[in-house]
This record gives C-alpha cells, structure tokens and sequence, in this order.
C-alpha cells in the first residue's frame, strides 16, 4: 500500500482532458501524445487520484490564445487542416509549418490538441493564484518552443507563456524553471524585457548540432543594463551525459542562488521529460530520481507552484517519471513494482522496457559519455552567481 499523507489544507490539483491523448503527429513524428495516457494509467494505478483533487479541462479559446499569440497565426491554426493546406502555402512558410517529416506538421485535430493542452494549463494557473491549489499540475503542458507568431520545435500555442500572463495579474515576480533537454526559447524570449519573470533554463547546449542552438551561458537579458529584463534570463548550457549526481548538485546551487536572489512569489517548472537517460532525442543520463528531485527541491519552497510536462520521447520512461512526480507532490512513496492490473502493463514489462519496475536504471541505457567536467560546471556556477549581483527582489 502507498501511504498517502493528506494534510489539510495543502491541495495538490490534477487538471487533464484525455481528449488530448487521441491525437496524431504522425506516424514517424516523435512527439506522442498517447505517452499521456500511459501517464495517467500509471498515476491511476497508484491511486493517486485519491491524494488530489482531479479536474477535467476544457479547451481554451481563442479569445484566451489571443492574449501572447498573433490573430492572423491563430486564424491559420484554427482553419488548416491536411486537406486544404495546399491553399496555405505561404502560411506555412511564414508560420514554420509542413505536413509530414516536419517538426510542426498540420495534422487533423491540430486546433483541437492545441486548444485541450492549453487550456489545462491555464485551468492549473487559475486554480493556483486563486489559492485553491497549492500544486497544480498539466503533464499535457509545457510547449516552451512556440512564438507569438510561429510554431516551433513540436510547439504550436506557447501554454507556458499563457499561464505566466495570468499569473502576472497576481504575483509581483514569477520564477519559470525548464528542466526539459532542449532550451526554452519561447518563454525566455516572451519575458525578455520585463524583471517580473526570470526564466532558468537547464538544457543540451550546441549551436548548429542540437534543437534549438540558443540559450548560452552568456544568454542573461538585453544587454542594455537600462533595460528591465537585463539579468533576468539564466541558461545552464551542457554536453552529453550528465549524471545525477552533477545535475543534483547543479540544480541545487544555482536553483538556490536564484531563489534568494530573486525572491519569486509564485514558481512554474516545465518538466520535460527527455532530459532522462535513454530518451529518443535527448543527451542525459539522469534517473527518474534525480530529474524528481528538481520537484522536490522547488516544492520545499513552499511557494505556488505550477508543474507542466514537455518533452519526453520514450513514453514509458516519461510515463515513470511524471507518476514519480505526481507522488512527490502529494507526498506519497511508490512500490518499485509496477501496479499489476495497470492496462498496458506490456509498454513497461521485459527488460527492454524496465521489467514492470518504475524506477529502472536509466543511468547506463544512453552509452553517452559524460562530457561534462568539473571546471566547466564550476563556471556555470560562478556566472549565475555574479548575475545575481544584479537581482533584486
Ligand atoms: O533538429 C530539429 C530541426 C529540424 N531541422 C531542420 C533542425 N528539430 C528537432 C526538434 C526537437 C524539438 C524538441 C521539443 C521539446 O523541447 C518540447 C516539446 O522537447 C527534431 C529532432 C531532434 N532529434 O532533435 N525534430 C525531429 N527530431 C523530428 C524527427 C522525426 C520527425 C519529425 C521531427
Ligand atoms: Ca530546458
Ligand atoms: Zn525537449
């Protein structure tokens, strides 16, 4: 049995509409939204849905989209579908968009999806500035690539940026965490000029090599120091192979740093999961532990806390590490052996596939090398902190 602490008081919200999970980017695209049905088998199987209280979503609308993206990009969004996109041609160009083998592909129910994952993230980011939640959480969430007026990197509408809108009307200074593999270009670029978000960023760095090739150390805000939103974007830019116990110490210190310097009122943490060991695109070599831990650490916080998923692109590790999460929030501790009359047991059974365990040893299935050294971890550290001097609550 897991034993579920309840306090009262400390509301943990759950918000989904598994409408999301139905939809297709294609057959060799990478992103599957189906891995959020495995999730939330997973968190079911647990009997989680017991220590949270649970929300069905609607979509968001248009009128909602409107208030970060473009009319005209939006227009496009709801109108295209595969049949009549040879009628958008210079759309497509202009929005960064394609049919098949592309990262952003129009696929039937685009607008649908679109509007499903957004707008449980912003039923999450309601729940927690009207103090009903302490924890809200959308795994089908954390779009970090989209842009005002384009698409980009499997990201349509920039939820995140939706959520932190909202939140502004609450919160004085909002930290945005992304411990997604790859760098989170939208939210950081959506934020530039303003002090009342910082945005902290850890991810796979490599201009020209890997997605997005932004998000370097000197990545910190407008250089003109007049500006507000100087000093107010972080990246932790790092190669291949990183372990758990580095990224642990990392996100500790800097995450620290940054908290105190800063003082944020409300905290938002994207979650992407292909920051794990053995991720189809991603470059680490974390466990689920230590990619939960980043969870623990802000929830110790106590501040608001918004959670959203991302990127993650071997579903039934991403499904393991967002049920690990989820358990965190509520502070329950899960059985290593997986639940039995979870429906697809098959997806996590075998050794392949962690062999019904959920917490399999990611740490050695990349072969990745870590390229990381000690001094150049140091040097990150060093920089958050000297920026810093520039922060003030
Ligand atoms: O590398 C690229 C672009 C496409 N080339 C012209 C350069 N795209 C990446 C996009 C990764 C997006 C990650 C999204 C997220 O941060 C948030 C949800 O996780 C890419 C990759 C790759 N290996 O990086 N696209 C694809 N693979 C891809 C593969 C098959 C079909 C379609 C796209
Ligand atoms: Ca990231
Ligand atoms: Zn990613």
């Amino acid at each position: 049995n897991n034993c579920i602490e309840r306090p009262q008081g400390y509301n943990v919200s759950f918000h989904y509409n598994s409408k999301v999970e139905q939809h297709h980017f294609g057959k060799t695209h990478p992103m599957k939204p189906w891995r959020l049905q495995l999730t939330k088998q997973l968190v079911l199987g647990y009997g989680l849905e017991y220590a949270m209280d649970m929300y069905q979503t609607r979509p968001a609308t248009k009128q909602e989209i409107a208030i970060f993206h473009d009319r005209g990009y939006l227009d496009f969004l709801e109108l295209v579908t595969p049949n009549n996109v040879d009628e958008y041609r210079d759309e497509q160009n202009k929005y960064n968009f394609g049919i098949e083998f592309y990262d952003c592909p129009v696929f039937d129910g685009m607008w649908d999806y679109i509007s499903l994952y957004s707008g449980a993230t912003m039923d999450a980011a309601r729940k927690v500035c009207s103090g009903q939640s302490n924890i809200a959480i959308n795994w089908s969430g954390g779009l970090h690539h989209a842009k005002k007026s384009s698409a980009s990197g499997f990201c349509y509408v920039n939820d995140i940026v939706l959520a932190i809108q909202y939140m502004m009307q609450y919160y004085s200074r909002i930290l945005y965490i992304d411990i997604d593999v790859h760098h989170g270009d939208g939210v950081e670029q959506a934020f530039h000029s303003t002090n009342r978000v910082m945005t902290l960023s850890y991810h796979k760095y490599a201009p020209n090599e890997f997605f997005p090739g932004t998000g370097g150390l000197d990545e910190t805000g407008p250089k003109d120091t007049y500006n507000e939103g100087a000093h107010h974007s972080l990246n932790v830019p790092l190669k291949d192979g990183i372990d758990d116990h580095e990224y642990k110490e990392l996100f500790k210190v800097v995450t620290g740093h940054v908290i105190e310097a800063y003082k944020p009122q409300a905290i938002v943490i994207q979650c992407g999961a292909d920051s794990l060991g053995g991720d189809r695109l991603g470059r680490f070599n974390l466990n689920i532990t230590a990619h939960g831990y980043c969870v623990e650490f802000v929830k110790a916080t106590h501040l608001p806390l918004l959670i959203i998923g991302g990127g993650g692109y071997t579903p039934r590790n991403v499904a393991r590490t967002w049920t690990h999460e989820t358990a965190l929030c509520v502070g329950a501790q899960l059985h290593d052996d997986l639940p039995w009359h979870i429906p697809y047991r098959r997806a996590f059974s075998g050794e392949r596939n962690g062999d019904g365990k959920l917490y399999p040893d990611l740490s050695t299935v990349s072969l990745k090398q870590n390229q990381n050294t000690a001094e150049e971890l140091h040097t990150i550290v060093k920089n958050v902190h000297w920026e810093m001097r520039y922060v003030h609550s």
